[in-house]
């Protein structure tokens, strides 16, 4: 009874110090007290997010895709955001259908009178149907010359009618090209649609985590053609769907920086900044590595309330292999600023070497083993291209410990409540 009451108390105690936790502390979670006591900002366990759905299994961006992320356990799914020729967005990793190669001197590739397909970068049909062919062009996205058809040339009807998913690790994951041609482009509103069809079937909350393409790229396009903009687009409809509300299960993510400042001048809905290994948001002068150090991370919590990381910027990898970790987990948390990492994926080929299973780069290695390393530092939630293995392994790490830990736990959650406060927004 006693133990009962202390649950009910630690959950209120939760939820009162995690305005980042979307799932209510469920009967579940109650009767199955004592829990681990997880290390994240929000004392909760890290939430899966299906990246680009279930990409290890079916084409990415695909209602199919996200539908079966959600069936293996997945809290959120995550859909990139790219914009047709009539200002429609839909989900695409790229604003290219389907890519082909250039030549030194920025020219077509062309082997055999046939451009060459670019074979890590196509991920739909649009480069087989004779009358999209004249529709390939080179263009500038982000400052680096690229060849294809673009989303943006194409209406959303003739994408609806004419374009099907094709996987695009085509000569890696080998067995998703059963499944080519089958699946429409989503919009985002489709997305959106499933999230909530799903909610309601499953009971559980299914959350989206739509991210913002090349956004300076599509303000260009939008500008040009007299259409609204890319996030004004995407805040209405998240509005419409959800209410200006910061408790939503929406994370909306992006590499620029000054589209997420837009974004939270206009919505309460949370805001996550992605980090790269390397480089500079095409937006700042800033490196990722100084947006990820302590000042930083300072500028971020005035818009965003978390950070998306490339995992090299949580463990360093050194020669293959996992390094030492950063500091920075430990000062995101310290700024009320949840850390989501990027991507966990199964195949060797991926996966640091220490976890690799074989030398065959397709075959799975030891994904648990990679996330353990993560979970660890207090990594709140977790990009992956296998769902089901990310809740599996999640779940390993739930281990019940003993009755003594719920005085560590109300410890834990102490201490969460004076870290996890809302950074008041830059106005
Ligand atoms: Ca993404
Ligand atoms: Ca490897």
């Amino acid at each position: 009874m006693k133990l009962h009451a202390i649950s009910a108390a630690l959950c209120a105690l939760a939820a009162a110090a995690a305005p980042l936790c979307t799932q209510a502390a469920s009967p579940d979670f109650v009767s199955a007290m004592p829990a681990k006591v997880w290390n994240t900002l929000s004392g909760d366990a890290p939430i899966v997010i299906g990246h680009r759905g279930a990409s290890g299994y079916r084409p990415e961006h695909t209602l199919e895709g996200y539908a079966l992320a959600i069936a293996q356990g997945a809290n959120y799914i995550e859909p990139d955001l790219v914009m047709t020729k009539d200002g429609e967005l839909i989900a695409r990793h790229e604003p290219l259908l389907a890519r082909v190669d250039l030549n030194s001197d920025g020219s077509i590739k062309m082997v055999g009178g046939a451009p060459v397909l670019n074979r890590t970068d196509s991920s739909t049909n649009v480069w087989q149907p004779a009358k999209y062919a004249d529709r390939l062009t080179v263009k500038t996205v982000d400052g680096v010359k690229t060849a294809g058809w673009f989303a943006e040339d194409f209406t959303a009807a003739e994408i609806r009618n004419d374009i099907r998913a094709q996987e695009r690790l085509r000569d890696l994951r080998l067995g998703n090209n059963a499944y080519n041609n089958q699946f429409v482009i989503p919009t985002l509103q489709e997305v959106i649609n499933l999230a909530k069809a799903k909610t309601l079937e499953t009971g559980r909350v299914i959350g989206i985590y739509p991210e913002t393409k090349h956004p300076s790229y599509f303000k260009n396009f939008t500008d040009a053609n007299g259409l609204q903009r890319m996030e004004d687009k995407l805040i209405a409809t998240l509005h419409a769907n959800y209410g200006n509300d910061h408790n939503a299960p929406v994370f909306i993510q992006s590499f620029e920086v000054h589209n997420l400042e837009y974004i939270n001048g206009k919505t309460d809905i949370k805001i996550i900044q992605l980090l790269n290994g390397s480089g500079n948001p095409f937006d700042d002068g800033r490196s990722y590595a100084e947006l990820a150090s302590a000042a930083g991370l300072d500028s971020i919590k005035t818009y965003a309330d978390g950070v998306g990381s490339n995992t090299n910027l949580m463990i360093s990898l050194v020669g293959g292999k996992l390094g030492a970790p950063t500091q920075l987990i430990a000062n995101a948390h310290q700024r009320g600023l949840a850390v989501h990492g990027w991507t966990f994926r199964a195949e060797n080929v991926f996966l640091p070497n220490e976890f690799d299973s074989s030398a065959d780069p397709a075959a799975y290695g030891d994904l648990t083993g990679q996330i353990k390393a993560f979970v660890d530092l207090g990594m709140d939630g977790l990009f992956t291209d296998q769902p089901d293995l990310g809740v599996a392994a999640v779940a390993a790490l739930s281990a019940v410990p003993e009755p003594q830990t719920y005085a560590l736990m109300l410890g834990g959650l102490v201490g969460v409540l004076s870290l996890a406060r809302r950074q008041k927004r830059a106005s």
